[in-house]
């Protein structure tokens, strides 16, 4: 008898201790939390995860501006210039006469951006102007109403997919163009008006993935107003029409916010999206426990096309270390490009786009499809792991003057032979150091730009190939 009273107490604690042990928090009930716990593992996820790079593309009636409103150059962000030289509408709505883009080439952006190496590219369908770049049937301010009249979005996702890469659309949930947008509902009247708008912004969604079936996902803009900070339900409502039209759509976290207006995690922690989508001009220090991406301009904080840079302007080697860095952490790293009002690229774009493109064609091997190594960082740059074939590789950003490279492998980790990824037969001279440490000799040469050298790695004594640990 008292064997049974001792396990029925004993069962009875453990169902009261394992629940607090198994979540460090108690879980708050939520209606418009996230609607899947963890990372998703479908195919077109796992195709978003090892496209690595991308591009980003900001275009619009400001595009026409370049940054300058009646001779004055304005220094804030150039897709912003309506706020920013407090242009009436009136007279900003004039540039939808000015948008003739003669030298628009869809064929020759998805060029561009098929040289430059990336798998995905992001489109701005309609920025905070509230203009439209597909014929909506919703509003009269589109691309329809210009002397270009031709469906631009169509023409990009042709060209785009046609070049294999994937297409996403950016959309501002924000609107200064329509009446019924609203920053803040303080009267009832302006709660009317916003749910008119929700309404309106659901059709424009079930519009764009009407009519351009093969789009991969979408990308959120202008969701931390009090209006929306508010509308939990309806961001949850959005995330779920586009999932049900189509099951393998991905969804940045910038669109939701909860039952108690916590944004892209809900109040439980649990990321609400597909992926952090929070990562804009940064990238995280540390690995990120969800999917992430990074949005990075060239020049400081310009977006869309600004005919002034100011400041510090990146190059192609800065933006390489930026993509090896996101790799290494597990993240995608996406890059701006603002094309002018006429629809042409910019020479300064054009050029580090084709200098990014030359060293993916050599190195990409160690970006796409691979995902952080268990090795220890040091200071000459980062470890990537090919996700398939387990192979480690070290990306030289900052090669040392010693011409020598420290390698510090996980307990039981042996090198086996280490190669230059440009060419497999330049076997570089490894020697075990210390414990679990080797030096690789490099030739003191500078270096031009950041190189790849591939690690075929084993296990201990144990035989066959290491395989890359699930993230
Ligand atoms: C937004 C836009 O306002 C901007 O024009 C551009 O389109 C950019 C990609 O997105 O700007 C933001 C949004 C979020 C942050 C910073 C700038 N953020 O979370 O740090």
């Amino acid at each position: 008898m008292k064997h049974v009273q001792k396990l029925l107490f004993g069962l009875a604690l453990s169902m009261l201790i394992l629940p607090i042990i198994a979540q460090d928090k108690p879980q708050v009930i939520l209606k418009y939390g996230a609607q899947h716990i963890g990372k998703r593992t479908d195919p077109a996820m796992q195709q978003w995860r090892d496209n690595k790079l991308g591009q980003f593309i900001h275009f619009g009636l400001y595009s026409v501006l370049g940054g300058y409103w009646n001779g004055k150059c304005y220094e804030g962000a150039a897709e912003w210039i309506k706020v920013g030289a407090k242009i009436p509408s009136v007279e900003y709505d004039k540039l939808q006469q000015q948008f003739s883009l003669p030298k628009y080439d869809a064929k020759q952006w998805a060029h561009l951006a098929k040289e430059m190496g990336v798998k995905y590219a992001i489109i701005t369908t309609k920025h905070h102007d509230g203009f439209c770049l597909w014929p909506t049937k919703y509003t009269d301010y589109s691309i329809k109403n210009t002397p270009f009249g031709r469906d631009l979005i169509k023409e990009y996702v042709d060209a785009y997919n046609k070049e294999g890469i994937d297409v996403f659309f950016y959309y501002s949930v924000i609107d200064w163009h329509q009446k019924d947008w609203r920053y803040s509902l303080k009267t009832s009247a302006d709660s009317i008006a916003f749910e008119r708008y929700k309404k309106w912004m659901i059709g424009q969604i079930d519009e764009l993935m009407t009519n351009y079936p093969t789009v991969k996902g979408f990308w959120y803009d202008g969701t931390w107003d009090s209006s929306m900070i508010h509308s939990g339900s309806f961001t949850y409502d959005v995330e779920k029409l586009m999932r049900t039209k189509n099951p393998n759509i991905i969804c940045g976290s910038r669109l939701r916010v909860d039952d108690n207006g916590a944004r892209h995690l809900d109040t439980n922690g649990n990321i609400m999206g597909d992926y952090a989508q929070g990562y804009e001009r940064s990238l995280p220090e540390e690995p990120v426990p969800n999917d992430w991406e990074c949005v990075m301009t060239i020049p400081e904080n310009q977006w869309g096309y600004h005919s002034n840079w100011q400041g510090h302007i990146k190059n192609a080697d800065e933006i390489i270390d930026m993509i090896a860095s996101a790799t290494s952490l597990n993240g995608n790293f996406v890059l701006n490009f603002g094309p002018k009002g006429d629809g042409s690229i910019r020479k300064e774009e054009q050029k580090v786009a084709k200098e990014i493109g030359q060293w993916m064609k050599i190195n990409g091997e160690a970006i796409y499809g691979c995902q952080r190594s268990e090795f220890k960082e040091q200071k000459w740059g980062y470890y990537t792991q090919s996700r398939s074939t387990g192979k480690v590789y070290m990306i030289v950003c900052n090669a040392p003057y010693t011409g020598e490279l420290t390698v510090k492998v996980p307990q039981g980790t042996i090198i086996d032979k280490c190669t230059l990824l440009v060419d497999s037969n330049y076997q570089l001279n490894l020697m075990k150091s210390t414990k679990n440490e080797y030096v690789i000799k490099v030739p003191t040469k500078r270096q031009k730009h950041a190189y790849v050298i591939v690690l075929d790695i084993k296990k201990g004594d144990s035989v066959g190939k290491y395989v890359a640990p699930k993230v």
